[in-house]
């Protein structure tokens, strides 16, 4: 083929063969001629798509015929002669016509070819999409046919392009007027980055195939009106009533409405039983009252000042453009269950909790498939490209452990967000371009044409419905106010408000529109709006005598729960010893001619000697049989974080992987036949988003042990919006409990200032009312005990919870099997183990939570010291009053020292100072000021340098075990950043001597055991 040019060989009129021998090709290269092969490599992917379209639309008569008459033999015969393959040689190709005219015709089929392909590509950046038509379009040279080289002559000859677009032939006038309709009409679509072929093409066709034009009956078009009167005549009422108080206005996106109503009944058409509504501001009140079907008067009541809730209800309440509700809608007699989920003022934020109540929702249903549930997401065009959580809720959609089936989002995109313009607050060209990493289609459609928007919507939900996948109807409107109500425009988009002014509504032009087409007269038209005006007033009127009855938070899935009260608060959660054993079994066996690895089996078989003996059970041991026994009890557990699986500390190994052939089996799914599913989950790198996934699950799932688990404690701060916006609140501002447990690693141990703090003094402060609980506990069985009490209460709260590093491996950080079976519980304050004086002796009582003790305890031991008592506190909040109160009473004489590894701005201090003094004073002790000993305040949690922790810890040990005589300074000694290990000889890190093992079976113990268990 030397010296032909790679694309003559189209100009032959043998397109359709040269497909057939491409296709060929790609199958085994070697099946076409030498030359061929060569010729396919040098056009590489540029034949594949342009072979592609000769094919045809899918959609179009299959038997369409081939322009040349030879056959693939003929024509690679010829190629092998080393004959050139122009049209004069190709005789066979449309016998009739001249070399010339078939080289033409066939050089018009190709340029017309590529001028669809720009359209398909690119025919959104000439659509009509922007209502008030402020950015002035420039000209795409590739949706121009002169860059293809036609020129006007060429416009009404007839150009065989083999029914691509359905069309046989066509002039290029006309292939122009279908590529304009299809393609640049008020609808632009973004489809030709989606990878899948069938996607792709399923949308082409679904678009091309009705040139991608509306088709609404008449009374398909009086609905679409009836809403927009219904939505544009809300916003003014309310306007009118309460001008100037905030309600973050639909007005210029009324189309939204008529949209959503179209994904509900296209959705249960095609078998949405249940769609869960995510949304920020704009527009929620008309969507709470016209598509959530709130009633206009609970609206106008909670406007006048009134509560969204019955008196009796407690809560902090919110603002009634954050407030969730829920509703059954009916479309063609299948019913629809909507739930629109509250959210903070944080855009985005709430769109993994969303999805998180998706797929619990599924699994209640049993909805494999993921086509009952669904989530619907309104974002704004700021938010959803500004806000890092629209990434990391995309990332999720196609995560096994995470999908939802896809999820449908609208963007309301009023160009503006508050007062900033797009282009101050993208560097994309759309609003709508990170949907692209998850190849979503997005359309962009104009919301002045509300028809386009409905019929887009109806596209977008039949898409998800087939393909389980995202997908974005990019809305672009405009805001008619300010951002709220009270705000002025003028001050910063005086030329866009001025616009504004001056355009009519969406109702206003839809109205015209019937008119114009004589499906409404103008009369019938006032007529809906006036009568829709009256009945807002008269809602208005009964609004004043309106009060909520009812508050629906104990409803469905939660029904038989009941608000949380009392102290002690146990739950049942000890456990049968035979059933330990049962679980104790399953976990440490594994299938017959697996290959586990060795040291997995090493570590299968100390289990196995725990479980047996009944001692030393370790801290993933303790965790495991809370699991394992939940399950056998009917209560699916799901745990999601950063390598969980495994465990960040190679501790948990929930999953074991045969080493020859990578197969998987996880213990705790191997339990008993008919046990409840174990969810284990290597979470995306992702904290905010994978946090609010599973808050949302817990969400809607109280009968399931949910937790998430962070890397490391501090990396949750990268969620903080999830726990102050949704975890420490929810419940107080939306009457919405939730059950999640947050495990985070916290403990110093000489890692640096990154990996040493999970923040705990964040959630401390976060604690009030009664919202979750904080707890750091020391063994494995008060752990495995507040596992299990998350599921074994008639309430949920959120669990904050500590969790170890250094004791996952530590000797005495175990527990016995009996401190888990039948009749144990989980203890808020835990005693001391190891010889003392008596009671009325004790020097000094040391508080402290978490790891420390086990520092301070080893160097009491060391030094022998008996007349210093330390006692932990497990559960930092709620303030285990009753139970400190038992304890500390015991101990008269002694003062109280709190103990923390923490600086003195982090841990618990600056909580429990306070309280604990408060109820020192109200126990009538003597004195009832606390000694710190710690680390000073610092800026970063912790030293970079190991021997400085070093250092500072045994510093901070020595002084909480030394006891100031009375009168001493007792506000507290602090641990500087130059302390020298007290006891130079013997740090901190030493083994511990020999004397400990006599220690091991004190005495007093056994007496302050008891007490402890009546806690
Ligand atoms: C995370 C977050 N940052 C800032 C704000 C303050 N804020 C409220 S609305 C808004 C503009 C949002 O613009 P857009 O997403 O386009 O929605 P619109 O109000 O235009 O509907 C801003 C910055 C917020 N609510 N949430
Ligand atoms: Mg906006």
């Amino acid at each position: 083929m030397d010296g032909m040019d790679p694309t003559q060989f189209l100009f032959s009129g043998n397109q359709v063969y040269v497909a057939e021998l491409y296709e060929r090709y790609l199958d085994d290269p070697h099946s076409v001629d030498q030359r061929w092969q060569e010729f396919f490599a040098e056009l590489a992917d540029d034949a594949n798509e342009i072979t592609a379209e000769m094919r045809g639309a899918s959609w179009a008569p299959s038997d369409a015929s081939v322009l040349g008459q030879g056959s693939l033999e003929t024509l690679s015969e010829q190629m092998s002669a080393g004959q050139q393959i122009a049209g004069e040689q190709v005789q066979h190709a449309q016998p009739m016509a001249s070399g010339r005219q078939v080289r033409e015709a066939t050089l018009d089929s190709i340029r017309a070819l590529m001028l669809i392909r720009a359209y398909r590509v690119r025919g959104h950046l000439k659509a009509k999409l922007d209502p008030l038509g402020l950015q002035e379009q420039t000209e795409n040279p590739e949706l121009d046919p002169m860059s293809y080289g036609f020129q006007d002559k060429d416009l009404d000859r007839p150009i065989f392009i083999n029914y691509v677009l359905g069309l046989e032939q066509a002039t290029l006038r006309d292939i122009m007027k279908v590529l304009e309709k299809t393609y640049c009409g008020s609808i632009g679509v973004e489809f030709m980055h989606i990878q899948d072929p069938d996607e792709k093409s399923w949308i082409q066709e679904r678009i091309e195939r009705i040139r991608n034009q509306p088709d609404f009956t008449t009374m398909g078009k009086k609905a679409i009106l009836n809403r927009l009167v219904e939505t544009e005549g809300f916003e003014k009422f309310l306007d009118k009533k309460f001008t100037g108080t905030k309600r973050f206005g639909l007005d210029g996106g009324e189309s939204l409405v008529p949209a959503m109503e179209q994904i509900f009944k296209r959705g249960s058409q095609l078998g949405v039983e249940e769609i869960v509504l995510g949304m920020a501001h704009r527009g929620r009140l008309n969507v709470l009252a016209n598509v959530m079907s709130k009633p206009f008067q609970a609206i106008f009541h909670e406007f006048k000042g009134g509560s969204s809730k019955p008196e009796d209800v407690g809560g902090s309440g919110d603002v009634k453009y954050h407030l969730g509700s829920s509703s059954d809608r009916v479309f063609d007699g299948r019913s629809v269950h909507l739930s629109l989920t509250a959210n903070p003022s944080h855009l985005e934020c709430v769109n993994t909790v969303c999805l998180g109540k998706v797929r619990a929702k599924q699994r209640q249903k049993n909805d494999s498939e993921r086509e009952k549930v669904m989530a619907l997401l309104l974002h704004g065009d700021a938010a959803f490209a500004g806000q890092g959580l629209v990434p990391e809720s995309l990332d999720l959609s196609g995560l096994k452990g995470y999908q939802t089936g896809g999820t449908i989002h609208i963007i309301i995109n009023n160009q503006i967000g508050f007062t900033t313009n797009p282009k101050h607050s993208r560097s994309s060209p759309y609003c709508s371009d990170v949907a692209k990493t998850v190849a979503a289609p997005i359309f962009h459609v104009n919301a002045d044409d509300v028809e386009a928007v409905v019929h887009v919507s109806r596209i977008a939900t039949e898409y998800r419905q087939k393909f389980k996948k995202d997908v974005v109807i990019d809305m672009i409107c405009y805001r008619r106010h300010g951002h709220n109500e009270g705000d002025e425009p003028m001050f910063t988009q005086p030329l866009m408000y001025k616009k504004i002014g001056a355009h009519p509504t969406t109702r206003e032009i839809y109205s015209q529109k019937l008119v114009h087409e004589n499906v409404m007269t103008q009369e019938e038209v006032d007529s809906e709006n006036a009568a829709f005006q009256t009945y807002l007033e008269e809602a208005f009127e009964a609004a004043g005598g309106y009060m909520a009855n009812k508050a629906d938070w104990l409803d469905g899935a939660w029904a038989g729960m009941s608000v949380a009260s009392g102290e002690d608060r146990r739950g049942l959660t000890g456990v049968p010893l035979e059933r330990l054993l049962e679980v104790g079994a399953g976990l440490t066996s594994t299938p017959d001619n697996f290959n586990a690895n060795p040291k997995i089996v090493r570590q299968l078989e100390n289990k196995r000697k725990m479980i047996d003996t009944g001692e030393g059970i370790d801290w993933a041991t303790g965790e495991a049989l809370a699991f394992g026994t939940l399950l056998l009890e009917g209560h699916p557990v799901r745990l999601s974080g950063q390598d969980s699986e495994r465990g960040t500390f190679s501790q948990r190994h929930s999953v074991l992987v045969d080493q020859t052939d990578e197969n998987r089996h996880t213990p705790l799914n191997n339990l008993r036949f008919g046990q409840a599913p174990y969810e284990v989950l290597n979470s995306p790198l992702s904290e905010a988003g994978v946090l609010g996934f599973e808050y949302g699950y817990s969400l809607a799932e109280p009968g399931m042990l949910v937790l998430w688990e962070a890397q490391f404690g501090d990396f949750a701060n990268g969620a903080q919006v999830i726990i102050d916006q949704f975890i420490s609140s929810g419940e107080a501002k939306w009457l919405r409990m939730c059950g999640l447990v947050m495990l985070l690693p916290h403990g110093y141990e000489g890692q640096g200032p990154e990996h040493s703090s999970a923040r705990m003094e964040r959630y401390l402060q976060l604690c009030a009312e009664d919202n979750m609980q904080v707890c750091n506990c020391t063994t494995p069985a008060n752990y495995f005990h507040v596992l299990r009490r998350q599921i074994h209460r008639e309430f949920r709260k959120p669990l904050i919870l500590m969790t170890p590093k250094s004791l996952l491996r530590h000797k005495r950080a175990v527990s016995k099997i009996e401190e888990m079976a039948e009749g144990t519980s989980f203890h808020r304050v835990l005693w001391d183990e190891g010889e003392f004086v008596a009671d009325n002796k004790i020097k000094q009582v040391v508080l402290c939570s978490g790891k420390v003790y086990y520092d301070l305890a080893e160097e009491r031991d060391k030094r022998g010291i008996k007349d210093v008592y330390i006692l932990r506190v497990e559960q930092l909040y709620p303030y285990p009053e009753k139970a400190l109160e038992n304890e500390l009473s015991r101990f008269p004489n002694a003062r109280i020292v709190w103990c923390q590894e923490e600086p003195r701005n982090m841990g618990s201090w600056t909580y429990i100072r306070e309280p604990l003094e408060e109820h020192l004073s109200k126990m009538g002790r003597d004195e009832t000021a606390i000694r710190y000993t710690g680390r000073d305040a610092a800026a970063a949690p912790a030293t970079g340098l190991a021997s400085k922790h070093a250092a500072q810890q045994a510093a901070l040990v020595d002084d909480a075990l030394t006891v100031e005589s009375r009168g001493a300074k007792s506000s507290g000694r602090v641990v500087k950043s130059s302390a020298k290990p007290a006891n130079k000889k013997a740090p901190a890190k030493k083994k511990a001597p020999a004397k400990k093992a006599a220690s091991k079976k004190p005495a007093a113990k056994k007496s302050a055991a008891k007490k402890a268990a009546r806690k």
